[in-house]
């Protein structure tokens, strides 16, 4: 086992009770901040409300991309953030850090890349939302340099199942 591999075992243990590891990670991931740039889809009047804790640097991280791709982030800090979750129907084996909630009322549940939300706002699916469980290595916000975990986008349904959305195979198609 890698390095790596302990230590976000480790992290993603701890992730649920304390989100303040959030920030110690995202403190290393925001010095190695990658570009994501070139085609951002056509999503430029899409807002999604993002719920946080105030000291998550990660999460600051994935609304720095789903900025670059077009979305505006309206940021809220709940005291009750998993409280919120619960609510909007998170189970916690799906829960992350940060919580997003389209005009729509779909859900999307931590790091997910951009133009999965974008995919799956214009197929408008029957369903609660998306959700990337835990905090993979290497998923937008969660850049450490060239380090990549796979990783699933998972569509968490109303009925409290889950599919596989999307796999992520690569650190490049996420872009
Ligand atoms: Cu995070």
């Amino acid at each position: 086992m890698r390095t790596s591999d302990t230590f976000f075992h480790v992290f993603a243990k701890a992730l649920r009770p304390a989100l303040l590891a959030c920030t110690a990670l995202a403190l290393v991931a925001c010095q190695q901040e990658s570009s994501s740039a070139a085609d951002a889809p056509a999503s430029s009047d899409t807002v999604l409300q993002v719920m946080k804790d105030p000291s998550c640097g990660c999460c600051e991280g994935w609304i720095s991309h789903v900025q670059e791709n077009g979305f505006m982030a309206q940021i809220s800090h709940p005291q009750d953030l998993s409280a919120q979750k619960m609510r909007l129907g998170i189970a916690p084996q799906y829960q992350s850090c940060h919580t997003a909630v389209s005009e729509e009322g779909y859900v999307f549940e931590g790091h997910i890349p951009a133009k999965v939300v974008s995919r799956f706002l214009t197929e408008h699916p029957d369903a609660l939302g998306l959700a990337v469980p835990g905090m993979p290595l290497g998923s937008p916000g969660m850049e450490i340099g060239g380090q990549f975990h796979p990783y699933d986008v998972l569509q968490l349904n109303k009925d409290g199942s889950s599919q596989v959305y999307a796999h992520i195979a690569s650190q490049d198609e996420q872009y």
